[in-house]
């Protein structure tokens, strides 16, 4: 279920406790979620009207980085000429919210400011298309409560359980960010849910490891100015116990492909600065770290 009560927190930082700001802080979580997921997630169905071309799911603690992640693809993808389109039909048509959030991505994506507050995305199924319509892939978005509450127990919703076991190929990406929580602990419990989610997925799924906000990490990069994928690769093995077990090559295949079956990609979206006003001024990485996304994708 969604952390009202942290979204609630997060909007009081600039706040009064009179109950104007109870009402606004209602009025926004209204915006942000419609009322079936408010009362209940799993009362939500979706309907992936496109069962052939591949699903990539971000999977990822509250915060770690989705949606500026699928914002910043949607700025790389377009300005390499690939079209970019909400799958509209996903949700149903009396969900008001989802048209919304459907038109206003491409503006999410172009502003000058990261989304916060009530510009947050619910879930959402973004399309890729090539240059001639062709589609290759679809993004699902979605809030990291859904994922990780903080407690490895925690079931997963209906939605993704329905795309879980939908006919399309998948690619899961699993966000992972080095020093990332509290303490130790609270990595060890989203690492159990990783490892919980590929018990469920197929073998055949493709896999992704996304160490995002690299760029927080100036100090692990290389002379040439890109991140030292072996020495991320290390400290997130460390810090996240088990989550590449599973996908170790053994025998032909290790000879083959290499100590393991996933890939791993250094990912930062941008630099993030504080206004006064607590907005936060976005102003995107390079185009690298996208280029190597899409690849691992495709
Ligand atoms: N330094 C740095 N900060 C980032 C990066 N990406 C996201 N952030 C910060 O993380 C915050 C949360 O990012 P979101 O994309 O909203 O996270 P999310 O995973 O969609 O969060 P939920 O929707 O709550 O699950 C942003 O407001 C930024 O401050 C990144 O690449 N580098
Ligand atoms: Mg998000």
């Amino acid at each position: 279920m969604p952390d009202f009560d942290k979204l609630i927190n997060d909007d009081q930082n600039q706040s009064s406790t009179d109950n104007s700001y109870k009402l606004n802080d209602e009025k926004a979580i209204h915006e942000i979620y419609t009322d079936e997921e408010i009362n209940d997630v799993n009362n939500i169905t979706v309907t992936i009207p496109d069962t052939k071309t591949p699903i990539v799911v971000f999977f990822g603690f509250p915060s770690s980085g989705k949606t500026l992640a699928l914002l910043r693809m949607i700025r790389y993808l377009e300005q390499h000429g690939h079209h970019v389109i909400p799958e509209a039909l996903f949700r149903p048509k009396t969900d008001k919210n989802y048209s919304k959030m459907c038109s206003n991505l491409k503006e999410m994506a172009y502003n000058m400011y990261a989304p916060g507050g009530t510009d947050i995305i619910s879930f959402m199924l973004v399309k890729v298309l090539d240059i001639e319509g062709n589609p290759e892939c679809q993004f699902l978005e979605a809030p990291g409560e859904h994922y990780f509450d903080g407690n490895p127990n925690l079931e997963f919703p209906t939605y993704i359980n329905a795309i879980r076991t939908s006919p399309n190929k998948k690619r899961w990406v699993f966000f992972v960010e080095q020093d990332w929580g509290s303490n130790q602990n609270e990595r060890n419990y989203y690492a159990q849910k990783i490892c919980k989610m590929q018990g469920l997925i197929s073998p055949k799924d493709r896999i992704i490891f996304l160490f995002n906000k690299v760029d927080k990490c100036r100090h692990q990069y290389k002379k040439n100015g890109e991140p030292n994928k072996p020495v991320f690769f290390r400290n997130i093995q460390e810090q996240y116990p088990g989550i590449f077990d599973r996908y170790i090559n053994t025998g032909l295949e290790k000879i083959m492909y290499g100590e393991y079956n996933f890939k791993t990609v250094c990912f930062s979206s941008g630099i993030f600065n504080q206004t006064n006003d607590g907005h936060e001024v976005w102003t995107p990485e390079k185009d690298w770290y996208c280029q190597e996304l899409w690849d691992a994708i495709m």
